[in-house]
């Protein structure tokens, strides 16, 4: 074969691969304005107005450090993968000039974290009149990107995004995760990419279960040996650990950047066995249990007839309180089967009152409900049958429900026998079965105004790793966020399996773990992204 009379040059060569690869990266029209989620509230495409991120955009936003923080952590999100400086930059009344403007204007009559999206040839506006609606405007732009923008190094693909406008708000204020730390022990950093997912799906509340018969996780300096002797043991024998007052600090803040309310959770009466090995005092018998590894529940109770219980209740909660910008404490009040009914609502309602003198607002499981109801309690249901006339009672007496049914929300449910981890007491739930219910009917005789919201919580009794956590909560957290914040109307299985299958390769390709659910049509390739290793003709500084 005659070689060409001239070898192409190393720049020609450069800008030929990155055109190829553009082309096997990018499909020529960008993906639908609809395909989100969860579901936004309203929908507008206009296919006249296709978008594409220029490599010199600007992201200006609302002369506010908090919106500021938001164009700040929308830069971060679109640099590595796009190689983009991304500038931030802030003015009175931003303008998109072909980039992104993030406008706080409490006038534009949008819900406390709603946000209204507009995307134009001319750039991308995001309008709210928070500053966690422009977050939840956000995280909507980043899914209508193409899937390789969740790429961790440059590389190169067209930045479409779909014209039009999308209306959005959440249907209900609490949407939450729950991450149980005490079965198993996960780190600040497990903890804060747990954070990273609900994020992605606008939740916005993680519930720690922070003490269980297994391990207690968070120091308390007025009871230093609840994580010295409690904090040294998890389900299995491992070694347990616990967060210092500094990291569980740095979960919260971690969080609150991003939206986030930290709920702690210090179970009581029951699920106290660690707490009883360091403080023998507080047993029925005030002698120190032998640690917990396994994996039963409802043994352990601290005793409600000693006072000194009540002093250690208060200082707990006191110094949890202290650590915890947000409203709620969580008292667990689940599965305390040896300690006889009266009793427990005795100390329920002692609980109950240390909790608002300390100015926070309880959260408890719904076996709370028969104790008296205070000023704004919630109580966490987690049925399975949608029924309990206890429960009715109490949100007849003002009691809000978080619902986490455990044969929907529980994400420590196998999705099939085969799932290697998990369990199946609630029954399995694949993704059908956590995305089909409805919050606002669920609990016979609750109507809608009563729920605050709903939680999926993940029990880690089978969960020893991140891997493990991902695999049980990807694809099934999202069905969950989608039930939290899209307007009824929008429920459709089909339409969601869609919409669940194009976030596939976003996971892939951000190197997250997650079942291949059968039910889900997943592109047959999830392929990652060719790294962009040429010449960055459109890093080049200006
Ligand atoms: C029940 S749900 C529990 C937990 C277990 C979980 C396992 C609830 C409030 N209590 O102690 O970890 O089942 O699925």
């Amino acid at each position: 074969m005659p070689l060409p009379a001239r070898e192409p040059d190393a720049a020609t060569l450069a800008q030929a691969a990155e055109r190829a690869a553009g082309n096997l990266l990018a499909p020529s029209a960008p993906h639908r304005l609809a395909d989100v989620v969860p579901a936004p509230r309203q929908v507008q495409p206009d296919p006249t107005e296709d978008w594409t991120l220029p490599a010199e955009a600007v992201i200006v936003a609302t002369a506010d450090p908090a919106a500021l923080a938001v164009a700040e952590q929308l830069a971060q999100l679109l640099r590595p993968a796009t190689g983009y400086p991304l500038p931030v930059t802030d003015a009175t009344a931003p303008e998109p000039a072909g980039g992104v403007a993030l406008v706080l204007d409490d006038t534009a009559g949008l819900d406390a974290e709603g946000y209204r999206l507009d995307i134009t040839t001319d750039g991308v506006r995001v309008t709210a009149s928070t500053a966690a609606g422009l977050f939840y405007g956000v995280q909507t732009l980043r899914q209508l990107l193409p899937a390789a923008i969740e790429s961790p190094v440059p590389v190169t693909a067209r930045w479409a995004v779909p014209g039009g406008t999308i209306t959005d708000a959440p249907r209900f204020p609490y949407r939450g995760a729950m991450l149980d730390v005490a079965r198993h022990f996960f780190s600040v950093d497990d903890a804060l990419r747990v954070l990273d997912h609900l994020a992605r799906y606008k939740l916005n509340h993680l519930h720690l279960h922070l003490t269980d018969d297994q391990g207690w996780r968070i120091a308390v300096d007025s009871w230093p040996k609840l994580t010295t002797i409690g904090g040294t043991t998890e389900v299995g024998g491992g070694p347990g650990g616990h967060y210092t007052k500094a990291d569980y600090t740095r979960i919260v803040s971690y969080a609150a950047a991003r939206h986030i309310t930290v709920v702690p959770e210090i179970d009581l009466p029951g699920h106290t066995n660690a707490a009883l090995v360091a403080y023998p005092e507080l047993a029925p018998d005030k002698v120190a249990p032998p640690p917990y590894t396994g994996t039963e529940v409802g043994f352990s109770y601290v005793d409600p007839a000693n006072e000194r219980t009540y002093e250690f209740v208060t200082d707990v909660l006191r110094e949890v309180a202290a650590l915890t910008p947000g409203p709620w404490l969580h008292i667990g009040g689940d599965e305390a089967f040896k300690v006889k009914d009266e009793v427990y609502t005795g100390f329920v309602e002692r609980a109950q009152r240390i909790v608002a003198d300390l100015g926070k607002t309880v959260v408890g499981w719904h076996q709370l409900a028969p104790a008296a109801h205070l000023d704004g309690r919630v109580l966490q249901w987690w049925g399975t049958n949608g029924e309990d006339p206890a429960t009715l009672d109490a949100v007849h007496r003002g009691s809000r429900l978080i619902l986490s049914p455990g044969n929907h929300a529980y994400l420590d449910m196998k999705y099939a026998p085969d799932t290697p981890i998990g369990h199946d007491w609630a029954g399995l739930i694949d993704v059908r079965k956590a995305y089909d219910w409805d919050p606002g009917t669920h609990v016979a005789g609750v109507p809608a105004e009563a729920v605050l919201g709903v939680e999926a919580p993940l029990w880690t009794e089978s969960v020893t790793s991140l891997a493990n956590i991902e695999l049980l909560l990807l694809p099934r957290l999202p069905a969950i966020a989608e039930l939290g914040w899209s307007p009824r109307e929008t429920h459709d299985w089909a339409d969601f399996r869609d919409r669940l299958a194009a976030q596939g390769p976003r996971w892939t390709t951000a190197g997250i773990t997650y079942h291949r659910a059968p039910e889900i049509p997943w592109s047959a390739n999830p392929s990652i992204p060719a790294q962009r290793n040429l010449p960055q003709t459109d890093t080049a500084t200006p």
